[in-house]
């Protein structure tokens, strides 16, 4: 039986970033629906996981871990060796510099655009909002298309744990239906991670049961 289990549903942006992620890494690992229509976050069995009552979270054992980015790098430093998240400081520093880029500035941006268009039914829509986070959304493409000129992955030539949170978010973002810029590098850097079968099965997933649904 797998030690790593992950709780979650699989419909969830931060689930998706660690399901994405173990089976880049290739171990065994299984899985309890949580959240959501599931349910289950409130329970003192959970809570005693993560106190937030939020997931994803992971446990190895008897060790359990919550917050997607620490599972991430609790993931790499566990099993992923050198290759995902080396220990160098100054290579480890890059990647955590786009990870926590992606959770500060592009996730919260991606994440207005989401809820205000796609997860908000479209009779109560605040078409405002839906153009500011439009706007953000597209200046972070541009700053990504800059970088990306020239590197395959945003830590340079190998893919990385750099690539995950924000490499999660366009899928969504360039399938919820509305217009989007696409640079070319940035579309290069898709089509690269869409050539990875684990993106594939985690993240390249249809999520209409999400569309106007406020509730979770
Ligand atoms: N910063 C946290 C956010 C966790 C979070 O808000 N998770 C959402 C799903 S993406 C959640 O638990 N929502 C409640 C639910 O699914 O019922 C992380 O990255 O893990």
């Amino acid at each position: 039986m797998a030690s790593l289990a992950v709780w979650g549903r699989r419909n969830a942006f931060n689930v998706q970033k660690v399901l994405w992620f173990l089976d880049e890494l290739g171990v065994p690992w299984s899985h309890h629906d949580a959240g959501g229509a599931f349910g289950g976050l409130g329970s003192p069995e959970f809570l005693a996981m993560n106190p937030h009552g939020r997931v994803p979270v992971v446990k190895d054992g008897n060790q359990a871990v919550w917050e997607s980015h620490g599972i991430l790098r609790y993931l790499a430093a566990s099993y992923g060796g050198e290759r995902f998240w080396p220990s160098t400081p100054g290579d480890r520093a890059h990647i955590d510099g786009w990870m926590d880029w992606a959770q500060t500035t592009l996730q919260p941006d991606f994440m207005k655009l989401f809820w205000s268009y796609y997860r908000t039914p479209e009779e109560q829509r605040d078409r405002n909002q839906i153009q500011a986070a439009q706007q953000a959304c597209e200046h972070h493409s541009h700053l990504l298309d800059d970088w990306l000129d020239g590197r395959p992955y945003l830590a340079g030539e190998e893919f990385t744990l750099a690539d995950i949170p924000a490499g999660t978010a366009l899928y969504r973002y360039f399938e919820m239906g509305l217009e989007t810029v696409r640079p070319p590098n940035v579309m290069s850097w898709y089509a690269r991670l869409a050539d990875r079968p684990a993106y594939r099965k985690h993240i390249m997933v249809p999520f209409r049961e999400l569309r106007g649904r406020l509730q979770f």
